[in-house]
């Protein structure tokens, strides 16, 4: 018996071989040794700031009403994501990320949100103290949702559809920021809002792109960006002057991807988890912005030159999470 098992094992193992002899050598892909930019982390090709950015990067103003009244349309659009790759996306307001909202502390949000869209979705503020079981239920195709809530905390948070499986949903493009204001105000600035993400795709015959729910289940995204666009401000680069203050509100939709904030040639005078002005980090150079999460930075410019900022996890780089501030 244990002869015969031996016997066998040795055919197998041989037969293995041989087959194996026969295959062609796997090709085994190295790393790019070309850099796509000739600038320390230069991850993407820097593109002239002429043309201005598909998303422009801008924190909407301030505004002095105490009750806004928003209003939130979902539906469904196919949307560039990188260079020749369009993506069929779910969305909020016909954009990835969603538009981003402005209030300010103590502020009453009077929100409609409808669903136009063929499948149920819903929408959870991280800004709002509110019940789920009423506010976030999943809303059908044609009907529309109507309440309010009074934003007591100042911040950068996510907003996100959160019908399940709410990975899905945040991956096929439905999320966005909103940026609550602290009632005193923050110092003036030149601000800019980020968010983070990720799409997992594959191909379909008409040549967009669609969820790969394997690769996102894996953590194994196709691109990670800033403002829904693989290396977004890399192709456009980020105007700024020399010394002036900046304020970046940075927020993390994921779904899966934390955030390891970093401009290069910079330390953050002051960066505020999630915009708390109790407990600020001063002189840190990489925060973490954890996904569902948000961060407020501030920082200078030294002197005139390009300046990437990226995620400093570095394949998510790679994956497009890199832009560049071109101090002058
Ligand atoms: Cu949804």
């Amino acid at each position: 018996m244990r002869r015969s098992l031996i016997v066998a094992g040795l055919v197998t193992a041989m037969v293995s071989l041989a087959c194996r002899e026969n295959q062609p050598p796997q090709r085994v892909e190295g790393p790019p040794t070309n850099a796509p930019a000739d600038v320390s982390h230069g991850e993407a090709p820097i593109g002239t700031a002429a043309a201005p950015a598909p998303i422009d990067p801008a924190a909407p103003p301030r505004s002095t009403s105490r009750v806004h009244h928003l209003r939130v349309a979902i539906k469904h659009a196919k949307i560039p994501i990188a260079e020749g790759v369009t993506y069929d996306a779910w969305t909020f307001d016909g954009r990835v990320p969603g538009p981003v909202l402005r209030v300010t502390q103590g502020d009453t949000v009077d929100f409609t949100l409808v669903n136009e869209a063929p499948m149920p979705h819903s929408l959870d503020f991280h800004a709002a103290e509110i019940a789920p079981s009423r506010a976030y239920v999943n809303l059908m195709p044609h009907d529309s949702l109507h309440y309010r809530f009074v934003a007591r905390v100042p911040g950068a948070f996510m907003y996100h559809c959160g019908t399940a499986p709410v990975a899905l949903h945040i991956a096929n493009g439905m999320y966005g920021a909103i940026i609550v204001d602290p009632r005193q105000g923050r110092p003036a600035a030149k601000e800019f809002v980020f968010v983070q993400s990720e799409f997992y795709t594959k191909t379909l015959r008409d040549s967009t792109r669609t969820i790969d729910w394997e690769k996102l289940l894996g953590l194994a995204p196709d691109y990670v960006v800033f403002n829904g666009r693989e290396a977004e401000y890399a192709h456009h680069p980020i105007q700024v002057r020399v010394g002036e203050p900046l304020r970046l509100y940075v927020v993390n939709a994921g779904p899966n991807r934390f955030s390891a904030f970093h401009v290069v040639g910079a330390i953050f005078d002051r960066v505020y988890i999630d915009g708390s002005l109790a407990h600020p980090l001063e002189g840190v150079q990489t925060v973490t912005v954890p996904v569902g999460g948000g961060a407020i930075f501030e920082a200078h410019l030294v002197e005139a030159g390009t300046y990437p900022f990226v995620s400093h996890a570095f394949a998510d780089a790679t994956k497009g999470a890199v832009g560049m501030f071109r101090a002058q």
